[in-house]
């Protein structure tokens, strides 16, 4: 098919105004009656045939005003159902459809996990229930009417609001009908039908109306799901609090299932969640487990206002309700935790993910403009530089001025599908601004590179910051424009104190930020009576790559005195990771380098600073990773030598601070009974850093110690942790403690997921045997997407030695898992895929064999349009 374009966008044709719809559910014979209300959109084309999409769908029969349609009237493809000459008026339309949930192995449309029956539509899977206009710019009121056997699916769930149910008589069926009011686009319809427990219970809102809450989960596991309860509940009443968005229906139901594509989908009133988002105890589930469920249970529950009550006009709108709601998200969790904890996190999380999608051959917009396959654009691009993307209109606008402009954005677009053109007007108009050159976030596509440099002048006691804007060409944009930067800085005077920032013109740098605007822009600020340094980019105020001429001794500074907690964690990273690019050179050069004395000092003094968040020490201690390493290396990249090079920091800090590591691994033992909250998880959290560390010197004193941390583990947190330590740093521990663990959680698939990402990761030459060999354990199951991806995605997105293995095995094997894996669930091979997406800044050698498993899988016929998708544009 051809690429879908923004610039081609078309109101649709028809509209539908209700959807009336009586599933008879069967295991593979699952019968489909819809009942459309549609007429001709007065902005759409006059005269025009309707066209539904469809897609593996058994037409049973067709009905225009309760007549049946003769076969000449309309024609039916693979992807299409079309009324030729439809009269020109409202009509209805009865479509009937059977699907096979059963042999739905793309989990798209109506499948079957563990025998419950679930639904997933986004983005295009409606079509695979029944044929209809398949775009997120048609919105209908939806009545659902469930029927299933009692004994299998007792029960049956569907948006809105639960209108009747009862037993069909004479039968062995039941039936449920839910109403949903609210209009909605097709993608966020569902229905689950199973045998299910759930968990009750309920909330009030700032109105006063009662909202009935439901977490289902699979027989026996609702101890499980009590965090996700809580985590729900919070999120309701920290939305009303921070956004003023309150619940809108009688129920909030959340439904977890085993096997799903997605992390969890925010149907209207029905989430459905993939379990390992949802179920937690501490037995099962690590501190990071927690925030992720507490993370994304409140991500969906905010599109309920973010995507559902104003959703996208078209797909290309995606960022509108993703970069949204995970800013949303993030700033939930900031608020419950440690707030720079959780910046710190997050743009770890943007730089691992989303910073090598925008160097390499995938790189699009925050909003693309031509898709081929729209699955494969649920990116870390669109959702986390989407995200960054929102932060900065707050930094620029600051607290008040955002919230104006997202109160506009709820009143004024409240029941619409609406465009990155319209939201960002909200806040233009709210603060009567022009958002012109911001825009060009949405539309250009890479990293802006920033160069800094400042010069002081004793005698005018002035101070001058030079700031140099550029943007590297990406896939088909060459030129570029300079971008709006939101600059966050400080001036930090010799006693760490900050100097004010008091431009030559007398201004006041407005909250501290910079607004660079232009290629090259200088400020100068007066006042400043001694040689500061400047701590730049604060809070990662803009998601750019910095350059400073700061020399190290600065960097020390900061990283000891900076009153910025990211900046204060960045400056001990920028020092690692200076040396860590001399030291892989050199590695591969057959020499080594010494490791700078001022990290060490660094780290040193973090962990001797008792006023610190635990939390935030144990980010600050982490080495930056080997994937790090290699973004900044960027082109000719040799895994092998990254590797060796940070292995030999790892060991000369664990030397360097052993004493230190084990005193504050000692303080920080548990007290009392395992609790989530982000306090005892900091703890767990900074004594597991130490750890690590102490682990990585390979002395049989730390690695003892990391025995004992396992055998005495009484959560899974540190459980887990000690067994990857043991993993990774102890080859002769490294088999009974694997064997304890997988004994003592065979029966627990998502705990048998840490399981087998862990080995996935061992760098060393036998992981690939292994993981070849896990996938003939009984464990395993390649129709599972959460078991692929521990498996499978976890060695080429995690291991990056033996993915990128000299002799070419390691790409291979992922070819292969692709090629296979593509013929069930293509939007699952498409995401695999994609860990080749820095393959051309490999060195010439692996970027051969790189190159040969991506051509591979291209050549394989039949190949999915999700993943000759990512191949074509990877080979580009
Ligand atoms: N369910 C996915 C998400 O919330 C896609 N909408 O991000
Ligand atoms: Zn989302």
């Amino acid at each position: 098919p051809p690429p879908v374009r923004l610039g081609d966008y078309r109101p649709p044709d028809w509209l539908v105004d209700t959807v009336h719809l009586d599933v008879q559910l069967h295991p593979t014979a699952a019968r489909i009656r819809a009942r459309l209300a549609l007429r001709p959109n007065p902005e759409g084309r006059e005269g025009s045939p309707i066209v539904l999409d469809g897609d593996e769908l058994s037409l049973k029969s067709l009905t225009l005003d309760g007549v049946p349609l003769a076969g000449t009237a309309y024609v039916v493809t693979a992807t299409a159902l079309t009324l030729l000459a439809p009269p020109q008026r409202a009509l209805t339309l009865e479509i009937e459809t059977v699907v096979n949930p059963s042999a739905n192995t793309k989990l798209m449309g109506l499948y079957r996990s563990s025998g419950t029956y679930c639904t997933q539509c986004e983005a295009e899977g409606f079509r695979r229930i029944t044929y209809f206009p398949d775009r997120p710019d048609v919105l209908a009121v939806y009545t659902t009417r469930i029927e299933a056997e009692r004994e299998e699916a007792p029960i049956l769930l569907g948006n809105g609001n639960p209108v009747e149910s009862g037993p069909v008589e004479g039968t062995s069926r039941h039936y449920a009908v839910w109403h949903d009011p609210w209009p909605k686009p097709c993608y966020l319809f569902a229905l689950v039908g199973g045998r299910l427990d759930r968990i009750a219970d309920d909330f009030v809102t700032a109105t006063g109306k009662k909202v009935e809450l439901g977490i289902y989960v699979e027989p026996g596991k609702t101890e499980r799901a009590g965090y996700a309860m809580d985590a729900l509940k919070r999120s309701m009443r920290w939305d009303e609090e921070v956004f003023g968005c309150e619940y809108d229906l009688d129920v909030f139901n959340i439904v977890a299932v085993a096997d799903f594509n997605m992390g969890a989908m925010e149907n209207k009133g029905l989430n459905i969640f993939n379990d390992k988002y949802v179920l937690a105890s501490p037995q099962t589930a690590t501190d990071a487990d927690y925030a992720n469920i507490e993370t994304i249970i409140a991500h969906e529950y905010f599109h309920n206002w973010t995507g559902n009550r104003i959703t996208c006009r078209d797909w290309f709108q995606l960022c509108l309700k993703e970069g949204l709601t995970v800013f949303r998200d993030q700033e939930f969790s900031a608020d419950a935790r440690s707030r720079p904890v959780k910046r710190i996190s997050d743009v770890r999380l943007l730089k691992s993910h989303q910073f090598p999608e925008d160097a390499g051959p995938l790189a699009h917009p925050v909003r693309p403009s031509t898709y081929r396959e729209i699955n494969n654009f649920y990116t870390a691009t669109v959702y986390e530089k989407g995200a960054e993307v929102v932060r900065m209109l707050k930094t620029l606008l600051g607290e008040e001025g955002f919230r104006a402009g997202m109160d506009l954005y709820l009143d004024r677009h409240d029941g619409d599908a609406a465009t990155v053109e319209e939201f960002l007007a909200c806040f233009a108009d709210a603060n009567g601004v022009d958002l012109t050159q911001f825009a060009l976030w949405y539309a250009q596509s890479g990293t802006p590179q920033l160069a800094v440099s400042g010069t002081w002048d004793a005698a005018t006691h002035r101070y001058r910051l030079d700031v140099a804007q550029s943007l590297p060409a990406t896939p088909g944009q060459d030129q570029k424009q300079p971008m709006v930067i939101p600059l966050a800085i400080g001036l930090v005077g010799p006693d760490g104190r900050d100097l004010p920032l008091t431009l030559d013109d007398g201004s006041n740098a407005e909250r501290g930020v910079l607004r660079i605007t232009e290629p090259r822009q200088s400020f100068v600020f007066r006042d400043i009576a001694e040689r500061p340094v400047p701590s730049l980019n604060r809070g990662f105020s803009a998601p750019v790559k910095l350059s400073s001429d700061l020399s190290t001794a600065d960097l020390l500074f900061l990283a000891r005195h900076d009153s910025d907690p990211f900046n204060r964690f960045d400056a001990a990273q920028t020092i690692a990771l200076g040396h860590l690019v001399a030291a892989s050179a050199a590695a591969r050069a057959g020499s080594d380098v010494p490791v700078p004395d001022a990290l060490v000092e660094a780290l040193g003094a973090t962990l001797a600073d008792g006023a610190l968040d635990p939390a935030f020490v144990a980010q600050a201690l982490s080495i930056p990773s080997e994937a790090d390493v290699a973004r900044e290396i960027g082109v000719d990249v040799d895994p092998d030598a990254i590797h060796l090079a940070r292995t030999r920091l790892r060991r000369a800090v664990s030397a360097a601070l052993a004493p230190q590591l084990a005193a504050t691994y000692d303080r920080h033992a548990p007290a009392g009974t395992y609790s989530p909250d982000a306090a005892s998880a900091g703890r767990r959290a900074l004594r597991n850093s130490c750890l690590d560390l102490l682990a990585a010197g390979g002395t049989p004193d730390a690695l003892a110690r990391a025995q004992v941390h396992f055998d005495t583990a009484d959560n899974m947190t540190d459980r887990f942790f000690a067994l990857a330590v043991l993993a990774h740093a102890a080859p002769q521990a490294r088999e009974p403690a694997l064997a304890a663990f997988h004994e003592r959680f065979r029966d627990d698939p998502l705990v048998v997921d840490k399981w087998l990402a862990l080995q996935a990761q061992i760098a060393e030459p036998e992981a690939l045997e292994r993981v070849r060999g896990l996938t003939r354990h009984p464990a395993f199951a390649w129709t599972n997407p959460n078991r692929v991806r521990a498996l499978i995605g976890s060695f080429a997105g995690l291991n990056p030695t033996q993915f990128h293995r000299a002799d070419g095995a390691g790409h291979a094997l992922l070819a292969d898992a692709v090629i296979d894996i593509d013929g069930r669930n293509p939007q699952l091979a498409a995401r695999l895929l994609a860990a080749f997406k820095s393959w051309r800044s490999l060195e010439p050698g692996r970027r051969a064999s790189a190159e040969a498993a991506l051509r591979r899988v291209a050549a394989k016929p039949g190949l999915s349009p999700d993943a000759s998708d990512i191949v074509g544009r990877s080979l580009e």
